[in-house]
């Protein structure tokens, strides 16, 4: 595999392009917020079949958003293109070449599709589509609207809410009553995820995007303080005889944290220099948890593309590891369920 040493660090997803004068990772707000609602006279109100995601499967946020559309029963209702799973150094594009790759697939289209509703060749075009002045950054997921062409939404937190609530006159019984964020938990869900998002989703990036010692060194630390504390809930929630993050049930919190997870024996613990424990022989009861998540529940294996998450990493970052070498463990990449454990 050739990788572009050459990449301009601001134009794409390398650390240089997201630290502060410190050297630390700062993530820029989404600027999109726009809400599909069935309020009445709502800009966006839920209809089948109107709106329409990009994503990657590398991406951890946008794989939010494909297993709630998975899991949700939404594959009918919402569709999706694909970006193409290298990022390079003008950012995500599309493609409709037959491309081999030396690894596993689940799915071929995970390695990218073409753009279904435009055929651009870059994502950046559909930003400037929705707003010729647009000036953040180019990420996925979008969630777009077929009817007034434009972009709703690109914050994978408020895309999986909506997609959670509000599609469920288009979907069968079964997967209306699935519901990710129920009235009783909101408060813990709220609490949970905002501890797992800053020390723990974006810690690991704060770790591997950091271009000085100390920030981390901080980063780091707080980040397997807090892998400490989620092993701790799950322990209790093992002996309660749950098999979830919060309430006996699955909830966003659930899936918010699994992105990350699934990401961090194959990726994180050595990509982003993540080493100083592993999931899988540090953490038993969050990996007993992420391994009934990715074998028994509908909506996780199906959209985890291990080989291809750890292949992007290794060589979309240049500038953490210039020469996209893939290590080859860890093996196997995820354990089997194991109930009796
Ligand atoms: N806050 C956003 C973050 C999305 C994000 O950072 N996506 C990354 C991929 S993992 C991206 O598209 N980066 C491209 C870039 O920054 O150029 C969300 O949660 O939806």
């Amino acid at each position: 595999m050739t990788t572009d040493t050459t990449v301009d660090p601001a134009s794409s997803l390398q650390p240089a392009a997201y630290t502060d004068k410190t050297g630390a990772f700062k993530r820029k707000p989404s600027q999109f917020r726009d809400w599909i609602s069935s309020e009445p006279n709502a800009k966006f109100p839920p209809e089948l079949n109107r709106y329409h995601l990009y994503v990657s499967y590398t991406c951890p946020w946008a794989h939010r958003t494909l297993i709630t559309r998975a899991l949700k029963g939404l594959t009918g209702v919402i569709s999706v293109s694909i970006v193409h799973w290298l990022l390079d150094d003008k950012g995500w594009k599309f493609t409709n070449s037959e491309e081999s790759v030396s690894f596993a697939l689940k799915n071929k289209d995970s390695l990218g599709t073409e753009d279904h509703l435009y055929g651009y060749d870059r994502l950046r075009q559909l930003y400037f589509k929705a707003e010729p002045e647009y000036a953040g950054r180019f990420t996925v997921p979008v969630l777009w609207d077929k009817k007034l062409q434009t972009i709703v939404n690109n914050e994978s937190s408020e895309i999986i809410r909506m997609l959670s609530n509000e599609f469920n006159a288009f979907i069968p019984k079964q997967f209306a009553e699935i519901n990710i964020y129920p009235v009783s938990l909101q408060p813990r869900i709220n609490e949970l995820n905002e501890l797992i998002y800053e020390n723990i989703n974006n810690g690991v990036y704060k770790s591997g995007f950091a271009i000085q010692q100390d920030p981390y060194d901080e980063a780091v630390t707080t980040l397997f303080e807090h892998l400490d504390k989620v092993e701790e809930i799950f322990k209790q929630n093992h002996n309660k005889g749950e098999h979830f993050l919060i309430g006996g049930q699955l909830t966003e919190a659930d899936i918010r944290l699994y992105v990350t997870i699934v990401r961090f024996d194959l990726v994180y613990h050595q990509h982003f220099k993540c080493n100083l424990k592993m999931i899988r022989y540090d953490y038993p009861h969050i990996d007993q948890w992420l391994r009934y998540l990715y074998w028994k529940v509908p909506g996780f294996e199906e959209t985890t593309e291990l080989e291809l998450i750890k292949t992007s990493y290794t060589t979309s970052h240049t500038q953490i590891n210039p020469y996209g070498i893939t290590p080859k463990g860890p093996l196997p990449l995820i354990l089997p369920y194991d109930s009796s454990l």
